[in-house]
């Protein structure tokens, strides 16, 4: 029989071994279990001769005294390495700085939004908003665009499987000139309003989005002329990119809503797009039959109307030299203009 005070030692050795408290219970099993070696010597008393019974079972208690002593000592010290960790993980240093509230940043397409509408309240424009979702009499009817028109084809339009409470068909606005048009319904001339906001197309390729941005102008009154819109826009030119150094040309054009029509261009005297004419806007003086659609007398009212991309605005004035940038949502690209 193997020496008991070697066994305990053993034993010992593997409690303090146990680097758990599964382990330490495992190791307490093959010693003071059920099937352990000390309560195994125990059971063997009973074939000891009777002289020598009653010290062998008082040194296996003993021994068995020592083993429970050694046991708790290493429960209560797994416990406490156990609280120790806990304590560690979830420590909370309330001396460290507050992280803050991170601040928001305006889009930049939002900023050339702004930058329009002040611009052009300076010189006494209104700005009129409204529905993202249109009649095709106020998007395409009243803009005397033809029936047959491709603009109005599904491939180009976002038609709504919805009618109005008329029964008329509805779409998402291809421009913002429906605003105008309810616009100048409702206000009595002088008209001198810019309707900027989100527009729709069938349209996705690395320079068209479905969605994008425009700001319509319309500047209605008795004697308004082609040489106003030169004068209006080329100042809009002059104060949404800061500088005087920039060239403006009209170019004949065709829209069906303006007659004459012509697209605004404009080139830069310096910087890294110096001598190129870049196309900005289009433009022209209202149609007779839209300045009707207004509800006016197109034999006393005239004026002009403009249309340009609030995207290529943005992109110009940054150099932004890829459209998805706005779309992305890329935190290392908005954070620019934050
Ligand atoms: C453009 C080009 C030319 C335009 C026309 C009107 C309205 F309502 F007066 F008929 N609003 N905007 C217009 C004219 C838009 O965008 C390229």
């Amino acid at each position: 029989m193997e020496d008991l005070e070697t066994l305990v030692e053993r034993a010992g050795r593997e409690f303090d071994q146990a680097c758990d408290t599964p382990a330490l219970e495992n190791a307490k099993a093959r010693y003071l279990g059920k099937g352990g070696a000390l309560t195994a010597l125990l059971k063997s008393l009973g074939r000891l001769p009777a002289e020598e019974r009653k010290s062998a079972g008082q040194a296996i208690n003993a021994a068995k005294a020592r083993l429970e002593q050694a046991l708790e000592a290493r429960r209560a010290a797994l416990a406490e390495a156990a609280l120790n960790d806990r304590l560690a993980e979830e420590a909370l240093d309330v001396t460290l700085p507050g992280r803050g509230r991170g601040g928001g940043g305006l889009h930049p397409m939002m900023r050339t939004w702004q930058r329009v509408e002040q611009i052009f309240r300076t010189v006494g424009f209104d700005v009129a908003d409204g529905p993202e979702i249109e009649t095709d009499w106020y998007n395409f009817t009243a803009l005397n665009n033809p029936e047959n028109h491709p603009a109005r084809s599904m491939q180009d339009t976002f038609y709504v499987d919805l009618k109005d409470a008329q029964g008329l068909n509805l779409l998402l606005r291809t421009h913002t000139s429906p605003m105008q048009v309810r616009y100048a319904r409702m206000h009595p001339p002088p008209i001198k309003v810019i309707a900027p906001g989100r527009t729709y197309r069938v349209d996705s390729d690395a320079t068209h989005s479905p969605m994008f941005h425009q700001v319509e102008g319309l500047w209605i009154d008795e004697d308004i002329s082609f040489a106003d819109l030169k004068g209006v826009y080329t100042d809009f030119l002059h104060r949404f990119f800061e500088t005087d150094a920039l060239e403006v040309r009209f170019r004949p054009s065709f829209f069906p809503f303006t007659e004459p029509s012509a697209e605004i261009d404009m080139m830069f005297d310096s910087g890294p797009l110096k001598g190129r004419w870049l196309e900005i806007s289009g433009s022209g003086q209202v149609h007779p039959n839209v300045v009707r659609n207004f509800g006016l007398d197109p034999e006393r009212y005239i004026g002009f109307a403009f249309g340009s991309g609030l995207e290529r605005l943005t992109m110009l004035r940054y150099g932004i030299d890829d459209l998805r940038l706005f779309f992305d949502g890329d935190l290392r690209f908005l954070r620019q203009f934050a």
